[in-house]
């Protein structure tokens, strides 16, 4: 009798094949035959695991890690999933995000955590990855699914609640976030957390969670689980609308600007926007996480925008009547608090991935690739150029900014340097550190003075050379994401010397993985800039009238108050015995010879500098919103509030709809 027609065959019914492993030994599995694809282009997307070991991951996540290792060794190989030891759990986030923002979002880490606190130090770098659109993989450790032995070590106890642990404070700084119960979910959870990492438009953090018995326990893997799979980056093109309504809106720009950011780096669309400013004559600001988009030198590259901005950029904010976003999120920075674009009837067109970003200050939105966007709005404004006039002021503006540069570099117009034997302020050092290093090396900052000096002066010679974090703008990120830059060069094949640039403050919050540079053989170049305290919230503390208070590192006196002598503290010293070669300077001599020799070390240096804090990089002629006190009994308090009150009245609300204007 013949079988019916629409029964299968036996073959096709054949039960899967399946393997016997634990949790955590299949989702190293899994991981390690992750790959990412764009432009034709693959790689793996896991350069490797991160990780601390404590109770919660080391006979899970820890064993299924040694077991990788060791069968990679005995077979001659790569293992699936490298691992490496960092010094600070949050610092292991910055490496990696670092890591992914180097390598465009196309590849990052799985950063694997002990429970509770090893855990929880992960937040701020989980804030840091999704406010800067990097992806990484968290995979935090959590207490007992049997809770068997509960209340453990270091386990969260709610009056109210018996399924909340400390790991659910991931949830909003996650845009993916889940939690392995049982062995079962697995397979969706790792798929959900590599769809989510590998979206231009949703990727940031992601957290899976691992409660440390489900780790250790074993399960019949389908084997179909473990089989290569390639993950698309996709390049969405404009909607054919939405382009129609950009181009319209461009064509009738009598002085329009562009606001890269961090997108165009993103996509590859550095050369797509440099066709487009030179077909039209449409000059180019940057945002930090854009600068670099447009080598400094280009005839429509006006360098950094708002508050930390050239006036170059900042001039043409002010006249720009249509104003071209791509690939940026606006912060307030970028746009000086709403103040940078002066004209009231400026309208917005914004190209960007994300409708998040696409639609804010009521822009004509279009959500596309940068890339596919930036070339489908060039083919659109053919003939569209900004005019003769346009041209000439852009070019006018720039050369005035250069020339500040260079006088605040100290080299004035006849080329001479000024007195190389005084000690050097920071412009000159971040003049020292440009000017000596070379094209492609990579400048790495965060947070503190610096990055809005870096911002304004820096001069970009490659679309990699800048690598400034200010979403977050941490405290702690310089030395382990100056680590995650090395090392995504090094993986790449790059010859490049990746210069850290780091305040005192931010020393002290988080040197640790100078520890982990040693142990790894990546060669980084630290320039600690040693001023006592904090320049940055010193100078705004002043500028708001609460007079530095509480921003130098001073002894307290029999005054009460952090008024006394510079404190004995040794940094040098401190990173010496970290392992590192250290060199003092203290003159602008001292300072160019370290960094040739810095350079031509095949290991880690720190260059120690101290520096006048009182010099000021020149100014943007912009505004950063920070309210100042209504009512003070301190006169330095009313009147930084006049000053508050009259730049606040200049702030644009952005509500008109700009398709409408
Ligand atoms: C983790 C963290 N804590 C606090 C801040 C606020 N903050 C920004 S800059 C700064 C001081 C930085 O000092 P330093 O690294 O010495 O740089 P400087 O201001 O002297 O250039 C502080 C406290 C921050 N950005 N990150
Ligand atoms: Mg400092």
């Amino acid at each position: 009798m013949g079988r019916p027609a629409h029964r299968p065959p036996p073959a096709a019914r054949r039960s899967p094949v399946t393997t016997r492993l634990t949790v955590a030994q299949a989702t190293v599995e899994f991981l390690a035959n992750q790959h990412v694809e764009r432009d034709g282009v693959r790689t793996k997307l896991f350069a490797g695991a991160l990780g601390i070991f404590g109770h919660g991951n080391v006979a899970g996540l820890g064993q299924a890690l040694l077991q990788d290792e060791l069968q990679a060794l005995e077979a001659g190989r790569e293992p699936g999933l490298p691992y490496v030891l960092g010094r600070n759990e949050q610092a292991m986030v910055h490496t990696a995000v670092a890591y992914a923002r180097a390598k465009d979002r196309l590849q990052t880490w799985a950063v694997t955590a002990s429970v509770g606190p090893g855990s929880t130090n992960m937040l701020t770098g989980a804030a840091l990855a999704t406010i800067n659109r990097l992806p990484v993989l968290l995979l935090p450790a959590d207490t007992f699914a049997t809770r068997s032995a509960g209340p453990l070590l270091q386990e969260l106890e709610r009056p109210d609640s018996g399924d909340v642990t400390v790991n659910d404070a991931f949830r909003p700084l996650s845009r993916y976030f889940d939690r392995v119960w049982r062995p079962e979910q697995l397979p969706g959870a790792l798929l959900g957390a590599m769809r989510v990492l590998t979206d231009p438009a949703e990727t940031g953090a992601v957290t899976v969670c691992f409660p440390q018995d489900v780790q250790a326990e074993a399960h019949d893997w389908d084997d179909d689980l473990f089989a290569e799979r390639t993950w698309h980056i996709g390049r969405p093109l404009p909607e054919r609308a939405a382009l129609a309504r950009a181009v319209e809106v461009i064509r009738s720009a009598k002085n329009p600007l562009i606001v890269a950011g961090g997108g165009v780096h993103y996509s590859g669309a550095q050369a797509a926007l440099a066709a487009l400013a030179e077909a039209t004559g449409i000059p180019v600001g940057q945002s930090q996480a854009g600068k670099g988009a447009l080598s400094f030198d280009h005839p429509q590259s006006v360098g950094a925008i708002g508050s930390t901005g050239t006036t170059a950029a900042n001039a043409l904010a002010r006249e720009a009547d249509v104003v071209i976003g791509v690939g940026t999120r606006f912060q307030d920075f970028t746009t000086a608090s709403r103040t940078a674009f002066g004209n009231p009837d400026a309208r917005f067109v914004t190209l960007n991935v994300a409708a998040l970003d696409a639609v804010k200050h009521s822009a004509v939105a279009v959500v596309a690739d940068a890339r596919e966007g930036l070339e489908a709005l060039a083919e659109a404004l053919e003939g569209y150029d900004v005019g003769d006039a346009h041209r000439a002021r852009t070019a006018e503006l720039k050369a005035a900014w250069d020339a500040t540069v260079a006088s605040v570099y100290s080299r004035d117009a006849s080329g001479s340097t000024g007195d190389l034997d005084a000690q050097p302020d920071q412009n000159q050092v971040l003049g020292a550190v440009n000017e000596l290093s070379d094209p492609h090396d990579v400048v790495v900052c965060a947070a503190g003075s610096m990055p809005g000096d870096l911002h304004k002066l820096w001069q970009v010679r490659d679309a990699k050379g800048y690598h400034v974090e200010y979403g977050y703008s941490c405290m702690g990120y310089e030395v382990a994401g100056g680590i995650g830059v090395a090392m995504a060069a090094r993986d790449a094949g790059e010859d490049r010397d990746v210069f850290v640039m780091v305040g005192d403050g931010s020393y002290l919050m988080m040197a640790t993985e100078l520890v982990t540079a040693v142990q790894e053989g990546v060669k980084i170049i630290v320039v600690l800039v040693q001023n006592h305290g904090y320049a940055s919230i010193g100078s705004l503390s002043e500028s708001l009238g609460s007079q530095r208070f509480g921003t130098r590192y001073r002894a307290r006196t029999s005054s009460g108050r952090l008024d006394g002598d510079l404190l004995p503290v040794d940094l040098a010293a401190n990173a010496a015995s970290l392992g590192v070669e250290v060199v003092r300077t203290s003159t602008r001599k001292e300072l160019e010879a370290a960094i040739l020799d810095a350079k031509a070390s095949p290991t880690s240096t720190v260059i120690h500098v101290e520096t006048d804090p009182f010099v000021d990089a020149p100014s943007s002629e912009s505004w950063w919103e920070v309210p100042v006190s209504e009512v003070s009994t301190l006169e330095s308090t009313q009147r930084a509030r006049e000053v508050y009150d009259q730049h606040k009245a200049r702030q644009r609300t952005f509500l008109k709809p700009s398709e409408t204007n």
